[in-house]
């Protein structure tokens, strides 16, 4: 039996649940992947009846009772593994990028929704959201300037806690695919060839058709 369950929304949309989902993999952690599936018009139901916080990721496991991803983030890192750098430097930075994101980029988040099975190239560019992507690109390269000389991931070699907050940034930029420097395509990719974001896109690709939300496959009116 598992040591206890992951709860998530569909894959195909739910950017924070993979944000919950890569912690808990990095980790090894033992649980249960359950999908509640979003129900539109929300809030879905059973997600409110099961999760502290009524969203998503979730997380219960031996005893402990996790909501909040960037809070999964933490518990999963006390499990080993080096999922922030050893650094001290190193590891605030991260730890200041990975708030960053928890906490902002609202803009870009709801012109750019996820949605990893459409091609949405060219939709979205509203001003507000091209000032988070402006924002984005320069913390990253800022980021892999001062820290990432030894790989292709924020830190360097190791797919760390930073990397695992903006999967799905990267995950947004592939599917609307705003104008981006070679240098943010270079970081797109390397996340993108992760194996665990590899399996995340190959289980939303095998969601039923009658997980689809009409409001996230359609595409925005203008560009
Ligand atoms: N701040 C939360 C955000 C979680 C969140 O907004 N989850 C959304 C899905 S991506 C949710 O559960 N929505 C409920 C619904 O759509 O019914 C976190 O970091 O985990």
């Amino acid at each position: 039996m598992a040591d206890g369950t992951l709860y998530i929304g569909q894959r195909r949309y739910s950017s924070w649940s993979l944000r919950g989902w890569l912690p808990v993999k990095l980790a090894n952690l033992d649980v249960e992947v359950t999908v509640l599936r979003f129900t539109r018009p929300g809030p879905t139901k059973v997600i409110q009846e099961t999760s502290p916080n009524r969203l998503v990721p979730y997380l219960e496991h031996r005893g402990a009772r996790v909501w909040e991803s960037l809070a999964i983030c933490e518990y999963c890192a006390e499990f080993g593994g080096g999922l922030w750098p050893e650094d001290r430097v190193a590891r605030a930075h991260a730890r200041a990028i990975a708030s960053e994101m928890h906490a902002g980029f609202r803009a870009l988040r709801s012109a750019m929704w996820m949605n990893l099975g459409r091609d949405f190239s060219g939709l979205g560019r509203t001003p507000e959201a091209l000032e988070d992507i402006a924002r984005i690109e320069a913390l990253w390269a800022d980021t892999r300037a001062r820290f990432g000389a030894g790989g292709p991931y924020l830190f360097g070699a190791t797919f760390g806690m930073a990397d695992v907050m903006f999967a799905p940034v990267v995950a947004r930029f592939l599917g609307w695919k705003p104008v981006l420097t070679a240098e943010t395509q270079a970081y797109c990719a390397a996340v993108r060839a992760h194996p665990l974001v590899e399996d995340w896109y190959r289980d939303a690709a095998a969601e039923p058709a009658d997980w689809l939300v009409a409001e996230y496959e359609a595409a925005p009116h203008s560009a």
